[in-house]
């Protein structure tokens, strides 16, 4: 549909091609693969599909290091499968998202090697090149241009002898940031941009969009307890120009083009700025990825990892909720290719694994806003039992274990924090089948499927009543079918237990009461005042209590994981 919203009550799936489907047998998946499983898509029912980066790239950062904007990788497929599949996806009604990465580009990209090549190359100015600090010795510790940390672990510059200066690159060695400030940096992306929009593309999820913009003077960042180099968070996100970048890019690329869905991955973003990013008469992004909720359980670091308390995701994904009540647009997400499994983070991937999937995917889905459902967590796939350091593949793990065990900061389980936090756990084939390679491959994985694919599976959930795959075609089926659960306002609505996450959804004289137990323990719902009355006389709508449908009233025992949805319509 081109309704100027239609984004709002539309569901999005995101495909990790690596990991979803392999069709001729390397033990990667493929275009092919993911043409081969759209009726499962369909089936789901959502409406968008957002594909993590298929461009020519070395796969330093699984394709997050683009060396061709306008190209697909040999090991994904061609051009051509790339069009086969956008037509095949727009025959079913399904949109299309392409995975934006223009923060940074691969060192292996055109521009880079020209970049490179020597100081006075006329794309010299395209990436951001700073001698030596002081003209200190290169290789002194301390010479680095600035002292910011790697989001990778290590400094965040790195020399190059050929031309004598280092080079930044706020992730991988192999990714170098590229130079915003510069008109015609810019200029290309842009046109890099209309080139997939005007391929059939649908839109674009934006990867670490409000890093493009730096404080130019590039100052130091404080040094944390602990850490060797400084947070440069302050000064390399959210810098002075990046609305006017945001807004530029709209004018060049979006204008007089509708039926489009943009998203901004903004990591480390505010309420404040997400307001500033998704007004609509601002003329930026539909929505973003704001990562508070997926911060909480951050100890000193992602992966010295704390144990939420008991209302705490509640809460903050409520303070959002609030937040782009009036202004802006909510993405609703607990999981993507760079978090563990939601079920194994917030959830009991143990005696409670269906409940609590199916507890989490209704909190998620009945709030306001987009929703984005990751491969696999519509089956409820659950962390890997990856035991040894030889079984991980994802450059932040092995470059975050590389240095605790170079610094000496490993614990005595050296891998405890990957165990717990890896973007690993989200990147295990999808587990389509009980078959030795879960119907992912006929070849070796390129990672291990998870052994539990004997019985978490798509062939064990399809059509089973209970099975979390028919609970998310159906939470998917209210966002279509009532304009409540789009369009509603959100109204937190328990009190009592912290572990018990009611809210309200309003639209006219259409009423939603959403009451979950996001605990393993049972409680009594107690709703704040005013509620209880209005909720006496509700009807269920959904739930996933397999035995009993509790009542909503006030007192009303809800058991483990347990969620109840009442209307009034
Ligand atoms: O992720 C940016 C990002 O913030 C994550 O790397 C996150 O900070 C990290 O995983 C800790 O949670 C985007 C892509 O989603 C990610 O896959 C890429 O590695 C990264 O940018 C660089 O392109």
């Amino acid at each position: 549909s081109t309704a100027p919203d239609w984004w709002k009550s539309a569901v999005v799936y995101q495909v990790y091609p690596r990991s979803f489907q392999d069709s001729d047998g390397d033990g990667i998946g493929d275009l092919r693969g993911i043409l081969n499983r759209l009726d499962h898509l369909e089936r789901l029912g959502v409406d968008v599909v957002w594909l993590s980066p298929i461009y020519r790239s070395p796969q330093a950062d699984n394709g997050y290091d683009i060396s061709d904007y306008q190209d697909i990788d040999p090991v994904f497929g061609t051009l051509a499968e790339f069009d086969e599949l956008c037509a095949a996806m727009h025959a079913r009604g399904m949109k299309l998202v392409m995975d934006l990465v223009v923060n940074h580009t691969s060192d292996e990209h055109p521009w880079f090697v020209e970049s490179r090549s020597s100081r006075d190359n006329p794309k010299r100015d395209w990436y951001w090149w700073r001698p030596a600090r002081d003209g200190m010795a290169p290789g002194a510790p301390g010479a680095e241009p600035t002292n910011w940390e790697s989001f990778f672990s290590g400094p965040a510059w790195q020399f190059d002898e050929a031309s004598g200066e280092f080079y930044l690159h706020l992730f991988d060695v192999k990714q170098p940031d590229l130079n915003w400030e510069n008109s015609e940096v810019r200029a290309a992306v842009y046109e890099m941009m209309r080139w997939w929009l005007d391929r059939g593309v649908d839109g674009f999820r934006m990867d670490v969009i409000n890093l493009i913009s730096k404080h130019p003077e590039l100052p130091d960042g404080p040094v944390r307890e602990g850490r060797r180099y400084g947070d440069g968070f302050a000064y390399y996100a959210g810098g002075p120009r990046l609305h006017e970048f945001m807004q530029e890019m709209h004018r060049e690329v979006f204008d007089g083009r509708d039926g489009l869905i943009t998203v901004g991955e903004t990591p480390g973003v505010t309420v404040e700025e997400a307001q500033l990013f998704t007004d609509p008469a601002r003329r930026e992004v539909d929505m973003v990825f704001q990562f508070e909720h997926v911060g909480l359980d951050h100890g000193v670091s992602k992966f010295r990892p704390r144990v939420l308390a008991p209302g705490e995701l509640a809460a903050s994904l409520t303070r959002w909720q609030e937040g782009l009540a009036e202004i802006g647009w909510n993405s609703l997400y607990l999981s993507n290719h760079d978090q563990a499994r939601s079920v194994s983070r917030f959830g009991d991937d143990g005696d409670f694994w269906r409940q609590s999937a199916t507890a989490l995917a209704t909190m998620l889905h009945l709030q306001r806003g987009t929703p984005y459902v990751y491969q696999g967590e519509e089956l409820g796939m659950t962390n890997a039992p990856f035991a040894t350091i030889e079984e991980y593949r994802d450059v932040e793990s092995l470059n975050a274990y590389a240095e605790d065990v170079s610094s000496g900061t490993a614990m005595a389980d050296a891998i405890a924090g990957l165990r717990a936090m890896s973007r690993d756990h989200a990147r295990t084939p999808v587990q389509w089948n009980d078959s030795p390679n879960a119907g992912f491959t006929t070849g070796s994985p390129w990672i291990g499927i998870n052994p539990n694919h004997d019985r978490i599976n798509a062939a064990a959930q399809y059509d089973h009543p209970d099975s979390v795959f028919e609970y998310y075609r159906r939470l998917i089926a209210l966002r279509h079918e009532l304009p409540v659960v789009a369009h509603g306002s959100f109204e937190r609505a328990d009190a009592g237990h912290p572990a018990i996450f009611a809210f309200e959804r309003l639209l006219g004289a259409d009423r939603l009461l959403v009451v979950v137990n996001l605990s393993g323990a049972e409680h009594a719902v107690a709703f704040a005042p005013g509620f209880t009355e209005r909720w006496h006389d509700a009807e269920l709508l959904l739930t996933n209590s397999v035995t009993d449908a509790p009542a909503p009233a006030p007192g009303a025992l809800l058991g483990p994981w347990e969620a109840a949805v009442y209307a009034s319509l």
